[in-house]
């Protein structure tokens, strides 16, 4: 099989992990970059060899032949370039968060079905070591029914250095984390039928909120609890790390610091350490997160080139929209929100 040709449209922070992701794998070659400022496209070509930039985005499609686009921009710009891949019917990957809102998902969904072209999500954080491990070890079954499960994503970890726009986004904490940690959620433990959700901005310097905690209801009975902060200090700095707390009825799982996973039942507690690969090129302090794109990355590249289905389709993806911007709903209120499919 011949390698899948494919374009990056952004080309900000995350998309130098993205391309050294792609890199790890077989079977796609970038070649072609867009940005909107073209200084930013070049330094990059020039530091992975991609020598085809661009500043206009319809000039790159009509001169390149692709087979996808990489789509790493700004949420507000995902829509305009999602309908532009399926206008010319090629598939794209689109970075979380998928949509500013729940209509435009579901638009952006809808636009690619109708056009015949794969719209996938790039949602890494389900790809970490840990939480795969996680996923395993609750599959075993040792603890018994859940009943209860805690996430939790809290830290003080200056994460407006690398990402300053961050700071200016009025809904920050659920979109940027949430709709990874809402999304780990369904991993775990399949669809939620309600949830409540309370919101906080702690610091005084940025227009989102930095602190969000959302209950859900789910449909197998049990209730999940998602904690997300930017406003905690604690006594070990935890960023990148989701923690959990999983309560069945014959014992507990915790996936606490330093990737460590412990089972505890009447047996006793039995713990085992599960760390992500360190790749040369990650930032050190982004390291389980960064580690997750490769094989999410590879996840959606066995769907493009059609041995199987992704994960994180689009379909997938806004199901879990609909739990981020449920939330900021539910906060808005001070009600329940009940998720569409269950009403
Ligand atoms: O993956 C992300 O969206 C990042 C992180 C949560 C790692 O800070 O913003």
């Amino acid at each position: 099989m011949s390698d899948l040709r494919f374009a990056i449209f952004g080309t900000g922070y995350w998309a130098r992990f993205q391309l050294a992701a792609w890199l790890e794998l077989e079977g796609a070659r970038c070649v072609a970059l867009y940005n909107r400022t073209k200084s930013k496209a070049e330094a990059l070509g020039r530091e992975f060899g991609v020598s085809a930039v661009y500043d206009d985005p319809e000039a790159l499609l009509d001169n390149e032949t692709l087979d996808f686009i990489d789509i790493i921009t700004d949420v507000d710009t995902h829509s305009r370039f999602v309908h532009m891949a399926a206008e010319r019917g090629l598939a794209a990957i689109c970075q979380k968060p998928m949509a500013p809102d729940l209509a435009t998902a579901q638009a952006m969904k809808r636009a690619c079905e109708d056009a015949g072209v794969p719209l996938l999500i790039h949602e890494n954080f389900r790809w970490q070591t840990p939480l795969r491990s996680l996923k395993e070890v609750l599959g075993q079954g040792e603890i018994g029914e859940v009943f209860r499960a805690r996430l939790s994503f809290n830290s003080s970890f200056p994460v407006f250095d690398n990402q300053p726009f961050l700071k200016e986004i009025e809904q920050f904490m659920l979109v940027d984390v949430g709709s990874h940690v809402l999304d780990v959620t369904r991993f775990l433990f399949g669809e939620a039928e309600s949830l409540v959700c309370q919101t906080k901005r702690v610091n005084p310097e940025i227009k989102g909120e930095d602190v969000a905690t959302v209950m859900l209801q789910m449909a197998s009975g049990s209730t999940v609890v998602c904690e997300l902060s930017y406003a905690s200090r604690t006594e070990f700095e935890r960023f990148p790390q989701t923690y959990a707390l999983i309560e069945g009825d014959k014992g507990s799982i915790a996936l606490t610091q330093d990737y460590w996973i412990r089972v505890t039942t009447e047996a006793g507690t039995f713990a085992k350490r599960y760390p992500p690969p360190r790749y040369a090129w990650a930032d050190p302090e982004y390291d389980a997160v960064q580690a997750s794109i490769v094989p999410c990355n590879e996840d959606l590249l066995r769907a493009l080139q059609g041995r199987g289905s992704a994960e994180t389709t689009a379909s997938d993806n806004v199901k879990t929209m609909e739990l981020v911007y449920g939330s900021y709903e539910s906060a808005a209120s001070g009600d329940r929100y009940v998720i569409e499919a269950t009403r």
